[in-house]
């Protein structure tokens, strides 16, 4: 029986990712997912998260806990730990460091994506997108010179995952041509990951 309600849109990237670390980690029969929009003022979520993001956890006890990452983090605590967060320094901080990267890419992508969504095109700034667009570009490169493991289902592969289908719902950016090791990593881990199908946003 679901015992948290986790506030988020079926479309939103950084809400994919508890989405998908719940599949993992067996959690997913004790979520329900709420849909929340971050744009309606009357919407709870302003109240469970002062930020208005989402996603947003709502506990039992109506606590609340956010970002993705500390929402990851409880997860991984309930699921007895050292599961999508190792233990092990070096692993542990290889799985963050790559989260970062992920995390980065949603950023990124997210501010693109309001830039247009806010304004209309003629007042779209060039200079801002191609900042973000750098972001994005150095951290798929990197990705590229080091995928992410092909065997490990950690916070880092959950965010990157959520990062590249992002690209793909929202941007549109050709990101596969010269990438294709990364391409390959995606298409594989698309395959292995439990919940990834039933997360895609459409
Ligand atoms: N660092 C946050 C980022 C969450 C985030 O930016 N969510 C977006 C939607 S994908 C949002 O709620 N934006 C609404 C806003 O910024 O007002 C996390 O990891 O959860």
């Amino acid at each position: 029986m679901a015992d948290m309600i986790l506030r988020t849109s079926l479309t939103s990237p950084f809400g994919r990712k508890p989405r998908l670390a719940a599949a993992v980690l067996g959690l997913a029969d004790r979520i329900e997912v709420v849909p929340a929009d971050f744009l309606d003022d009357t919407d709870s979520l302003r109240t469970e998260n002062p930020l208005g993001k989402i996603p947003t956890l709502v506990l039992a006890d109506g606590a609340t806990l956010y970002d993705s990452r500390v929402i990851l983090e409880y997860f991984d605590y309930l699921a007895g730990g050292n599961r999508i967060i190792p233990v092990e320094p070096v692993a542990r901080f290889a799985a963050l460091k790559l989260q970062a990267i992920g995390d980065g890419i949603l950023d990124a992508g997210v501010l693109r994506r309001l830039e247009t969504m806010f304004r209309d095109e003629p007042l779209y700034s060039d200079r801002w997108l191609a900042h973000q667009c750098g972001k994005m570009n150095r951290a798929l490169d990197v990705l590229e010179e080091e995928p992410p493991s092909e065997v490990d289902i950690l916070v880092g592969e959950i965010a990157v995952a959520c990062g590249l289908g992002f690209i793909d719902f929202r941007l549109g950016d050709d990101w596969r041509a010269s990438r294709p090791r990364l391409a390959g990593w995606f298409a594989r881990f698309g395959e292995r990951c439990p919940g990834f199908a039933e997360t895609v946003p459409h």
